[in-house]
């Protein structure tokens, strides 16, 4: 196994406990026993844990440790957590299957997927802006800041109506390559930059290494993308966790659609490489997150 699946392993587990214990603490404290169970069954069913594993690499190289980086590496798969919840609802992708088990709307019923998703978004910003997770009340509201932003109409929510509207409502015009680029800079790449960004935030990084981290998670979003589709385009779901290829098969506008699969390769590579290219100043101590943008070519093979 390469060292960044064992990396992105631990940083699974780690998340997972935490948010394990955290779950077990709402329900402690008054969670509904049906919506407590839900809320364990969207969260605590596997996923790559990517996003968390980006907030702690990002934090590392400043010095933070894991233990540090929990609450936001945690809050962020929340808010990852409830976009998959509400996604696979008949309202938007109609999905029964995920992380290979029956979605939330399915093994419980729609009220009941609306309501994990909505108490998932509240926990992500009840665990940064606790005074007791973190000691600086300027870390904390940086954190709650880029969140909000990443999660919110600018960010992945604009991102889903963006995708959700192109495929539904009439005479909508054919999505260019630039159209394709911005729904999913959106919808995944912002999430994915707000991580990279978050663990700059807890690091109390300098604007210089702040923006550094932004750009790499930018090109990092888009390679995640691209490969992405590419898993869908090409047929194969080896990857952790990996959805079915549904995007594809339902006939959505996708990179690859327009370009085509060898053009979207080397869409993907120039993204790796502008991703890895970000972190120049950062050394060797960037490895991990180098290591991370370089498994985006090679996811499936
Ligand atoms: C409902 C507000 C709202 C937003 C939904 C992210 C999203 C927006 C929908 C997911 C649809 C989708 C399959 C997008 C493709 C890329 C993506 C985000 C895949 C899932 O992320 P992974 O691969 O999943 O990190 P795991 O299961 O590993 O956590």
């Amino acid at each position: 196994m390469s060292q960044f699946l064992t990396q992105l392993g631990d940083a699974a587990t780690a998340v997972e406990a935490f948010l394990a214990e955290c779950l077990a603490e709402q329900q402690a404290n008054g969670t509904p026993p049906r919506l407590a169970e839900a809320l364990r069954h969207a969260v605590l069913a596997g996923g790559k844990r990517f996003r968390p594993f980006l907030v702690f690499e990002s934090a590392k190289l400043f010095g933070v440790t894991r233990e540090a980086a929990l609450p936001a590496a945690a809050a962020l798969e929340c808010i990852h957590c409830y976009s998959l919840v509400h996604d696979d609802l008949p309202a938007m992708d109609n999905d029964e299957l995920r992380r290979g088990r029956p979605t939330v709307w399915k093994a419980y019923d729609e009220w009941t997927a609306i309501l994990v998703g909505d108490a998932l978004q509240a926990f992500a910003f009840e665990l940064i802006s606790e005074p007791g997770r973190h000691e600086d009340a300027e870390v904390r509201a940086g954190l709650t800041h880029t969140l909000a932003v990443a999660s919110g109409a600018i960010g992945m929510v604009g991102g889903q109506m963006l995708d959700l509207d192109a495929g539904r409502l009439p005479e909508q015009p054919a999505a260019t390559i630039a159209d394709i680029m911005r729904l999913q800079s959106m919808k995944t790449g912002c999430l994915i930059t707000a991580a990279c960004e978050m663990g700059a935030i807890l690091g109390r990084a300098t604007a210089s290494d702040k923006a550094a981290l932004k750009t790499y998670g930018e090109h990092l979003g888009s390679a995640f993308q691209i490969s992405d589709d590419l898993l869908d385009a090409e047929g194969t779901a080896a990857d952790v966790g990996k959805a079915t290829g549904k995007d594809a098969a339902a006939g959505k506008a996708t990179l690859i659609g327009l370009l085509g699969i060898p053009e979207a390769r080397e869409h993907l590579d120039r993204s790796i490489d502008a991703a890895t290219a970000a972190l120049h100043a950062f050394g060797t101590k960037a490895e991990p997150l180098i290591e991370a943008a370089r498994h985006m070519g090679r996811r499936g093979s």
